[in-house]
């Protein structure tokens, strides 16, 4: 992405040049960043043929979905244009639905890079218009407070007006790097100075009340090589944690937990409160600590982030299990059916271990945004790309059912906004190694020693684990490439052992350059191939992905005496469509096998698991009990309640005696 330090050295003298590249240099070292960097999504063209499809409906129809609720189901469109009105009309619906119409234009900006379209551009373009005129002239935008009293805006710190001014940076960066039209940024760049007039050292003290303003702010950095707004999203962490000393009180939680401000951030150790609130924090806090190195919030976020897996996190890499505060309740305590798992949390979980990986280096990060991505995040979309899941429990009796959308509609846009941007998680790189983090079949051209290195990756992941990478440099040099080695295929069904797999142990990876084996090191799970790389290498990882069997350990009561089903990074679920409408009364048997076989749900290809396994049916008066042996299917947990409402369950017994009948 051209800065716009960049930009504005065009057409400038030379000495002014030289003069801003000092500035640039000195801006550099003061804020150097060590770590690798992810491959912006937009080098990266992505062919796979598992996700390729689910970005084309997204473009195709995700976004149509929005827009229509956006503007023609909803007033979230009409509260821009009846603030520049000016004729004293109400406010529409809740005081952060602003965040959705921002969210929605940072999707359409990653999408029209993938997939450009003049109409949805103009779309777009006229919805900047609108929210350009609702800003006021001093910077503030907020169509909640500016209808319903600019008299109360920055008193409560509950009103998302930090949230929704983080969401309008997100889009405004995105839809200036997609498009390079400035309008949205400068309206951006307005509010956050107008922010920056109030608060900050020796001005108001401000806690946000629902984090997103920090990452927002490191984007805007990112972007305008303004270090004041580092500067900002560094002392918006630095301020939480002090309420006593500060004197302040939270209206709508008196728990300060729950935003995650009982304790200054740098001495958290627990996981608490909202999980959404939490995971744009510590994803904020990681971007904060990667530009600073402010090591004092890398070491919190480690300490939290075992918290979060070792305790408090599902098998799908869904978070917050408790819908009383959108969030965490207390260690261990994962119940299935009433798990609230919101969408938005695990694509909360994808930011933050992206940020994890990239200040650390470890791909253990990557091992759960992958869990996260293709389970608890993706389960937010269905196949038809128009119906959304908020909460993605793990067990139903058949009474959950997809939405065309939601009165608090955080979910849609976001998934939507992810899955666009998917090209952003594939690959990193520094100026002398790339990082392959994802397998998904692409190709991309990164810069490497002052060359460039383009890498095409084949793959039919997740439905096989056999990846082919072809490397070709501008000439022939030597680099190291690191490649992903996922937990689950080393022995690891999830960092630190919260998850278990409980059958025998898989036969290790192949790893062949040009059809040899080939040296390389382990590092930090990563295969490391150091060598001089000519055009063509080739790379053959093949990943062992048989059906594996995962238990929770003792604490996990939700889960005793029961077993799920995990192949690949796909986390699979039993589900009534295709069991005789049942769910609840399966038996998994530890010496049961399990076949593959390829099905189409709806119009996505999967692959399925079978085993004939023991069904328990009840009479009616429920005296009499038989158990016959059914062809059981499964699949994957991403798909379900995708044919309607159905009995749903990921945890099957392993006997009999372990069944809860529920239907
Ligand atoms: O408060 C804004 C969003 O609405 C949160 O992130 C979600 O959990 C939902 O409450
Ligand atoms: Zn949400």
């Amino acid at each position: 992405m051209e800065t716009l330090r960049q930009s504005a050295l065009i057409g400038r003298s030379p000495i002014a040049i030289f003069l801003a590249a000092v500035a640039a240099f000195s801006a550099f070292g003061a804020f150097a960043q060590p770590h690798p960097e992810p491959v912006n999504f937009s080098h990266v063209h992505i062919t796979d043929s598992f996700w390729r499809p689910k970005m084309d409906k997204v473009s195709t129809v995700t976004l149509d979905a929005c827009i229509y609720q956006t503007e023609v189901k909803t007033a979230r469109i009409r509260n821009f244009e009846k603030v520049d009105r000016k004729k004293g009309e109400k406010h529409e619906g809740i005081f952060y639905d602003d965040s959705d119409v921002f969210k929605a234009l940072e999707a359409i900006a990653y999408s029209l890079k993938t997939h450009p379209n003049a109409g949805m551009e103009a779309k777009a373009d006229g919805w900047i218009d609108k929210i350009v005129a609702a800003q006021q002239p001093d910077g503030y935008l907020n169509t909640y407070f500016t209808l319903q009293g600019l008299d109360k805006r920055w008193t409560d710190m509950s009103m998302h007006e930090d949230y929704n001014g983080g969401h309008l940076i997100e889009a405004a960066v995105a839809y200036y790097d997609a498009t390079g039209k400035r309008k949205l940024l400068d309206a951006a760049i307005r509010w956050a100075d107008h922010f920056d007039s109030l608060f900050g050292p020796g001005k108001r003290d401000w806690v946000t009340g629902h984090q997103e303003l920090e990452l927002a702010l490191v984007k805007l950095y990112r972007t305008t090589n303004n270090e004041k707004y580092l500067k900002l999203a560094h002392w918006l962490l630095d301020e939480r944690g002090h309420r006593l000393a500060k004197g302040y009180t939270w209206t709508d939680w008196k728990d300060t937990a729950y935003a995650q401000d009982l304790v200054p951030v740098k001495d958290q150790k627990k996981i608490t409160g909202h999980a959404v609130r939490a995971m744009y924090m510590y994803t904020g806090a990681a971007d904060v600590a990667t530009y600073t190195g402010d090591a004092g919030y890398l070491d919190a976020m480690k300490t939290v982030w075992m918290d979060v897996v070792t305790r408090n996190m599902y098998i799908t890499g869904g978070i917050g299990s408790s819908g009383h505060n959108e969030g965490f309740s207390t260690d261990y305590d994962l119940p299935n059916e009433q798990a609230y798992c919101e969408t938005c949390a695990s694509v909360g979980m994808v930011f933050w271990n992206q940020r994890m990986n990239l200040l650390t280096g470890e791909s253990k990060y990557i091992d759960v945004l992958e869990k996260s991505l293709y389970n608890g995040a993706l389960d937010g979309l269905s196949l038809s790309g128009d119906r959304f899941f908020y909460g993605n429990p793990l067990a139903s009796t058949g009474k959950n059912s997809r939405r065309e959308w939601f009165g608090t509609a955080c979910c849609p846009a976001n998934i939507a906004r992810l899955v666009a941007s998917l090209g952003n998680y594939i690959y990193a790189r520094s100026s002398s190694d790339i990082w392959v983090n994802l397998f998904i079949g692409s190709s991309v051209t990164v810069p490497v020693k002052g060359n460039t290195v383009s890498l095409e990756m084949k793959t039919n992941y997740p439905w096989d684990g056999n990846v082919t990478l072809t490397a070709t440099p501008s000439r022939k040099m030597r680099y190291a490439l690191h490649l992903r080695i996922p937990g689950w295929a080393s022995g690891l069904a999830s960092p630190g052992a919260l998850y278990q797999f409980t059958d025998d142990a898989v036969p290790p990876f192949t790893l062949l350059i040009n059809g040899r084996p080939a040296p390389y090191r382990l590092d930090k799970g990563y295969a490391v191939i150091d060598r001089d790389w000519k055009k063509g290498d080739k790379v053959e990882l093949e990943l062992p992905m048989p059906v594996r069997r995962v238990s929770a350990i003792q604490p996990v009561k939700a889960d005793q005496g029961r077993v799920a089903l995990q192949r690949g990074p796909l986390i699979y679920c039993i589900e009534g469509a295709d069991n005789e409408g049942q769910a609840w009364n399966i038996v998994l048997p530890d010496h049961a096998s399990f076949s593959l076989s390829h099905i189409n749900i709806l119009n996505e290809p999967v692959t399925t698991l079978q085993a004939q396994l023991p069904v328990v049916e009840a009479s009616a008066d429920g005296y009499n009990v038989k158990t016959e042996s059914r062809l059981v299917t499964a699949i994957p947990y991403y798909t379900w309640c995708n044919r309607g409402s159905d009995a749903m369950q990921v945890w099957l017994p392993r006997k009999i005696t372990d069944i809860k009948i529920n239907y």
